[in-house]
């Protein structure tokens, strides 16, 4: 299988997860900045990550991709072991995808929520962004409390998720230091062998 992906976004989750689970999976890096039409015939919004599958069918959103991966491994690594961690687990991905996520997006993209294109509009959706960004981060802080992990108190696929984007609160002043309990999970997370092979394989791949 191949990934799209682009370094520093959210699709170092399914890299994360392929190098956790030992699914081959080959890099193509691709340049948000200087999309060509083969990119945006696979993903028409522009984003990654895009999966191409072994038969060749290409498959957009990471959740779907994370969840897919750990459908392939027989000894059932990284999900629930019935129902109820089942819900806790697709919650806490919606929240990654519905909620956390979209407040950096509009942090990364403030031109795209703002029909004003003068920097006082700009930096005032910023800010806005900024806010919503603190208010999602406090959430996941009390979620993680002292487990580091996101839920189960246990690795699972949300880990790997979770850990692609909290890694974006290094842009902000303060860091995700300001968040002990965020610190931790990310710092056994920057311990852990894969994530740093997937880290290494991110940048070079
Ligand atoms: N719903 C998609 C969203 C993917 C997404 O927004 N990816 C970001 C990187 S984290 C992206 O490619 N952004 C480029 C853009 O929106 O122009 C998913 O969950 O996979």
């Amino acid at each position: 299988m191949k990934l799209f992906h682009t370094p520093g976004t959210r699709s170092l989750a399914p890299i994360i997860v392929a190098e956790w689970l030992d699914i081959k999976l080959d890099l193509r890096k691709v340049d948000l900045q200087n999309l060509d039409s083969y990119f945006l015939s696979l993903s028409p919004l522009g984003q990654v990550p895009v999966l191409e599958m072994n038969s060749g069918e290409c498959k957009t959103q990471v959740d779907a991709i994370l969840q897919y991966f750990c459908a392939l491994n027989p000894e059932g690594k990284l999900v629930g072991k019935d129902i109820f961690d089942w819900f806790e687990i697709d919650r806490w991905i919606a929240f990654l995808t519905g909620d956390f996520s979209p407040a950096f997006v509009v942090w990364f993209n403030p031109g795209r929520y703002t029909t004003q294109d003068d920097e006082e509009s700009i930096n005032a959706v910023r800010a806005a962004a900024e806010n919503r960004i603190h208010r999602v981060a406090q959430v996941l802080e009390e979620q993680v409390g002292t487990t580091k992990h996101i839920v189960l108190g246990r690795r699972t696929l949300v880990d790997a998720y979770g850990f692609a984007v909290v890694r974006w609160l290094e842009l902000l002043d303060g860091g995700y230091d300001q968040y002990p309990n965020l610190k931790q999970f990310m710092d056994r997370m920057n311990d852990d062998y894969h994530v740093q092979k997937a880290l290494v394989r991110e940048t070079s791949g």
